[in-house]
């Protein structure tokens, strides 16, 4: 897709940001930043361990915002995460699940956290923000590149 200047892309996520209510399947770190082979054995094995433990899986709210994905839990507002967009270096959605996806995180000591999601509603359309957000920052990058030229 073609990507216009800013103006109404980024709106959405500007101020408090753009909410999604969901749940976390788990998190593990994962060998590599990107293979979507490992993240789909990640994804399965993290649903297994969810079902093994019989418990309801943490109802968090994910926002988007121009900078991060802030993870926050439902029901106590403390925040989980805050995932910088740069730090995002993979995303896979679950061919087997329409309401669940993934993404890796890089830490700053550089381990790659693969984090497995649950979406109230279609995991794409969480997706699809989300790839607005790495399309936004990119365009933001080379804005400011070019304007660094003399
Ligand atoms: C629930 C059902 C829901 C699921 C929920 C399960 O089991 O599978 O679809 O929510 O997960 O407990 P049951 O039908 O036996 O009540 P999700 O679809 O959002 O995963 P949860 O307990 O982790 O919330």
């Amino acid at each position: 897709a073609t990507t216009t200047t800013n103006g109404s892309n980024a709106k959405k996520f500007e101020g408090e940001g753009l909410p999604f209510k969901a749940k976390l399947i788990g998190m593990e770190d994962l060998s590599v930043d990107r293979d979507e082979k490992i993240c789909l054995d990640s994804m399965f094995k993290l649903k297994a361990v969810v079902r093994a433990r019989g418990e309801h899986k943490q109802k968090v709210q994910l926002t988007l915002t121009m900078s991060a994905v802030k993870v926050i839990d439902e029901t106590t507002k403390a925040q989980i995460a805050t995932h910088e967009i740069e730090r995002i270096s993979f995303v896979v959605i679950d061919p087997r699940d329409t309401r669940a996806f993934g993404y890796i995180y890089n830490t700053s000591d550089d381990r790659h956290q693969f984090w497995a999601i649950k979406t109230e509603r279609a995991a794409a359309a969480t997706v699809l923000a989300l790839k607005e957000l790495f399309e936004l920052a990119f365009e933001q990058y080379t804005n400011a590149e070019n304007a660094k030229q003399p």
